[in-house]
């Protein structure tokens, strides 16, 4: 082996192991190595910082493969962090710092770097990572500012929205170190977190009117760049799947348990939803210092952010969780489905009469029961 394979092994091998020497020479902090976890999933984390500021460490991995889109089975040569879509949520406290590690395997075939929306310079981080096939990169920023930030892959040019839009995007949460806190300070908790992030893909039809399918990306990426161009998706989707969050992947939640519902979009705009629910409260663009909106029917994402919305289930059964642009959400795929489990509340709903023949002496259906 020669003497720069030797070099290149123990570097590889000094950024894998427990603590970065370089790091540790100028930032005495703790360490928290984090295994990250696929969406909707969230990994473990204290809403409250039970200690000082600490160096939290993130390892996310490129991932070029294919991916299907939709239950039809429409497959594109996808571009992921860790596998998934978006990729998984990073959660810290303000005042700490991230330390992520981006490795892209020597079996990809494109350069990839990280754009943390919640980092202070060189593109957000972009400049620092950018890493060919067969590297790895060490970057370590201090989260300033508390909320809901994306991250997303930008190489740069056309490759910027490309890669993000195939997938290539995901969310950290910098939460304040005391927690969420309402508008006059009364602090919020909640029982449950998940993770939606949505995506936009632009797939070309074939003659038969039928999505196309690729695993090779020098062949989809200038035919979907030329869709992309006309800003005219033809799947709109959570998890980067029609169905990724529907009838038996349904998120789950009890009646008086409270979800906090983290939805970014590094594209496009999007306006969720809770069919038969609200957000009790919304930051909806993702500042968590700034206080909270209140009782919402819709909130706004824009293009490039996430937001997070809390809310405390009531009643039992099946909910929607969509993109209030009702085409998108029923016909290109932005739909979630919350199943709740618990009892009733007859107070907030009841069925007074179900439907039956409009009775002919015309008696108001309330005395017909
Ligand atoms: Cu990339």
């Amino acid at each position: 082996m020669k003497l720069s394979e030797w070099i290149f092994l123990g570097i590889c091998a000094l950024a894998l192991g427990s603590t970065p020497a370089w790091a540790e020479a100028d930032l005495k902090l703790p360490r928290e190595r984090i295994t990250l976890v696929a969406p909707p999933l969230v990994h473990a984390h204290d809403q409250i910082a039970k200690s000082g500021p600490k160096i939290v460490e993130f390892k996310l991995t490129a991932e070029e493969q294919p991916i299907v889109i939709d239950e039809l089975g429409t497959t594109i040569p996808g571009m992921t962090y860790n596998g998934s879509i978006p990729g998984p949520l990073m959660v810290v406290h303000e005042g700490d710092y991230v330390e992520v590690t981006l490795v892209n395997p020597a079996t990809n075939t494109m350069t990839h770097t990280i754009d943390f929306h919640a980092a202070t310079g060189a593109l957000g981080g972009a400049a620092l990572m950018m890493v060919n096939p067969g590297e790895q990169a060490v970057l370590r920023w201090k989260a300033t500012r508390a909320g809901v930030f994306i991250y997303h892959c930008a190489p740069g040019g056309s490759m910027t929205p490309l890669h993000t839009i195939s997938g290539m995007n995901g969310a950290v949460m910098v939460l304040p170190r005391d927690g969420l806190r309402d508008k006059t300070g009364k602090p919020l908790h909640y029982d449950r977190v998940y993770y939606i992030g949505e995506s936009d893909f632009y797939v070309p039809r074939g003659d038969d009117g039928k999505f196309q399918s690729f695993t090779d990306a020098s062949d989809f990426l200038p035919k979907t760049l030329e869709l992309m161009r006309k800003l005219n998706p033809s799947h709109v989707v959570f998890e980067g799947k029609v169905g990724a969050l529907t009838g038996k992947n349904a998120l789950q939640a009890k009646v008086g348990e409270t979800v906090l519902i983290v939805h970014s979009q590094a594209n496009r705009d999007s306006r969720p939803h809770l069919i038969g629910g609200h957000g009790d409260y919304v930051w909806e663009t993702g500042g968590f210092h700034n206080p909270p909106e209140q009782g919402l029917q819709t909130w706004f994402i824009r293009g490039g952010s996430a937001g997070a919305a809390l809310y405390t289930f009531r009643q039992p059964g099946i909910y929607a969780y969509l993109s209030h642009n009702l085409i998108e959400a029923v016909e290109l795929g932005a739909v979630a489905h919350f199943k709740v489990e618990g009892k009733w509340n007859d107070d907030l709903m009841k069925q007074v009469s179900p439907p039956r023949p409009i009775p002919p002496d015309g008696i108001p259906q309330v005395k017909a029961n």
